[in-house]
């Protein structure tokens, strides 16, 4: 057999690209990470060869006696993980582990609640383009205009609708989730209440968040965001939800496959096993905890340049600047200017967004991936200053409504981007910061 170095060389070219972007650059989406060696090992390993359709000991396949020690494995190690009674471990991600909680839990047409895309929830949450909002009645909540979420609003609404099942989960907000006051409101319903905890499960894992455990029914994940794992998703189901409906963990199982799935991702179900185990791991608390640490420095540092930010701060492993006080519609100007600085964030909408989910007026950013690396408090006020430094040069660019107008805006824009000097120094600041902080030593593909 030949190795990849020797079978295809384009292949190898653009990972080896990627892998010197990932080492050079300071990655700060909040949904991205960095796994171990020994977890993109097991990914990579002949687990990728096999079909194992069904579930651990009753599977549509012969030969299935390895692939099912180790899903009892990763299920084992994510019930100690999170203290649930049941877990999934097949959804190849964390949307499809969604849209099996509705294919569990509603029949086609049932309302639901979700916090709205733009307020900060996720596209399966119910936003209109999703298939959550095309097959089932999608009742979206928000935020209020100081950022945080509207629980009286929640309240209303599910008095209102009586939906089938509720949303507690968020992509885009850096508060506490209030988890026990979302389950009054549902308890109250009669509404399924099921937590996504796609982006804090790092946190939730090792109490730098409160769990959503006792309050919900259900807990969707995906394992690759501050859990540090693989590329997959999760489903849990709690006490009580076995309470509320004894046969809950035979329906999700039954709508992960043969509902939506056929075979699992047995590689990634080996990865994921390998980063639950480090996840169970001591000095994986003091790593989320430092996440937390460094999201406070970094906020602390933007804020002290004069940078807004929703809600004014974060209590979890991102922030959420509010460019509004430039102008609508300047995310798209700050992610493509960081990006030449070799910072690594994503434009996202803010409260009241007064432009659009393309074209937003914020940044979001976080700290999980760069504190993998080792980074503290002192490189977060670095960063925010490099952050705050960069806006102040692209602030003034105007975004303009019309369409004709805005592409003229953005030649106009990409063109000084590509003449400035400033932001061209900062890329090289960067590069020597990352340098000091090796991601992968001594891995390389060619
Ligand atoms: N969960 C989204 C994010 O936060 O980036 C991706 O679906």
């Amino acid at each position: 057999m030949v190795a990849l170095k020797d079978a295809d060389k384009e292949v190898v070219e653009i990972i080896e690209q990627e892998r010197l972007r990932q080492e050079s650059s300071l990655e700060m989406i909040p949904s991205e990470n960095f796994t171990s060696r020994a977890v993109m090992e097991a990914s990579g390993s002949v687990l990728t060869n096999k079909y194992s359709e069904g579930y651990a000991h009753r599977r549509y396949y012969g030969g299935n006696e390895h692939i099912d020690e180790v899903e009892d494995l990763a299920i084992a190690r994510a019930k100690e993980l999170f203290r649930v009674e049941h877990v999934n471990v097949q959804p190849y991600s964390g949307s499809p582990a969604n849209l099996a909680v509705y294919l569990a839990t509603c029949k086609p047409g049932d309302a639901f609640m979700g916090l709205n895309l733009l307020d900060g929830g996720h596209l399966t949450h119910g936003w209109k383009v999703s298939a959550s909002a095309l097959f089932y009645h999608s009742v979206p909540y928000h935020v209020r205009p100081d950022g945080y979420l509207d629980m009286e609003e929640v309240r209303r609404l599910a008095l209102e609708h009586r939906p089938k099942l509720i949303w507690c989960g968020i992509t885009a907000y850096t508060r506490e989730v209030p988890f026990a006051e979302f389950a009054k409101i549902a308890d109250e319903v009669g509404a399924y209440l099921v937590a996504d905890i796609a982006h804090i499960s790092g946190l939730v894992a090792t109490g730098a968040h409160p769990s959503p455990v006792p309050h919900v029914h259900l807990v969707t994940t995906t394992s690759h965001k501050t859990l540090r794992g693989p590329r997959g998703g999760m489903i849990m189901v709690t006490k009580k939800g076995l309470e509320k409906d004894p046969d809950l963990a035979k329906k999700v199982d039954r709508a992960v496959f043969p509902g939506l799935q056929g075979g699992p991702h047995d590689h990634t179900t080996a990865a994921l096993a390998v980063a639950l185990k480090e996840a169970l791991q001591p000095d994986f608390k003091v790593y989320i905890a430092q996440v937390v640490k460094n999201c406070q420095a970094l906020g602390m540092a933007m804020a002290a340049k004069g940078i807004t930010l929703v809600t004014g701060g974060s209590d979890n492993h991102m922030q959420l600047i509010d460019l509004t006080p430039f102008g609508k519609g300047k995310g798209l100007y700050v992610q493509e200017a960081l990006d030449i600085a070799g910072i690594t964030v994503n434009k996202n909408t803010v409260p009241g967004e007064p432009s659009s989910p393309f074209y937003p007026s914020g940044i979001r950013l976080g700290t999980p991936a760069l504190t993998t690396r080792g980074m503290k408090e002192q490189e977060m006020e670095q960063i925010g200053g490099w952050i705050a430094e960069v806006i102040g040069l692209v602030k003034d660019f105007g975004m303009p409504d019309d369409k004709a107008e805005r592409t003229e805006a953005i030649t106009h824009f990409r063109k000084w981007l590509e003449g400035d000097a400033r932001i061209r120094e900062i890329r090289e600041e960067v590069r020597a910061l990352a340098g000091r902080f090796p991601l992968y030593p001594g891995l390389t593909y060619r």
